[in-house]
């Protein structure tokens, strides 16, 4: 068998298998079953990472607690754009205001905070950096200080 026979053999059996592919395509596979559709492989749901890490609500981080013996911590540091929340545990009123007592002008905003009653709370944002004093109103030896990075 010459080579150009062997070639010219393969040419047409490849014609020939193109063909017959075309025809059972154009017949919708008439001859053969339909092949069934591949199984679904069905994942087991696992909650993705983004749902499972739940992200503490801004307002209740940075808490300084307040009580009768004063501000805890004492001294937070938060980051730029954060919130400070106080909360008054104690029994008693608490009014916390800007240094330097009375005048409380150093940081005006904190004077928004002001008095909070037993079982209250109120947040303040800080947007920009530097040290913060501020201090109990009512009892102006309790002072604190929130530094903002
Ligand atoms: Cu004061």
């Amino acid at each position: 068998m010459s080579r150009n026979t062997t070639i010219g053999l393969v040419a047409v059996v490849l014609v020939i298998l193109a063909g017959w592919y075309f025809i059972q395509s154009q017949k919708g596979g008439g001859l053969y079953p339909a092949p069934s559709p591949t199984p679904q492989v069905i994942q087991p749901e696992t909650p993705s990472a983004t749902e499972t890490a739940s992200s503490t609500p801004e307002v209740e981080k940075n808490v300084v607690k307040i009580s009768a013996s004063g501000f805890s911590p004492q001294n937070i540091t938060i980051s730029k754009g954060e919130s400070v929340t106080w909360v008054n545990e104690d029994t008693q009123d608490h009014q916390v205001q800007s240094a330097v007592h009375p005048t409380h002008q150093v940081y005006p905003p904190l004077n928004t905070v002001g008095l909070l009653k037993s079982g209250e709370k109120k947040s303040l944002s800080f947007p920009k950096a530097g040290t913060y004093k501020y201090h109990d109103h009512l009892n102006p030896s309790l002072t604190g200080t929130v530094t903002v990075e």
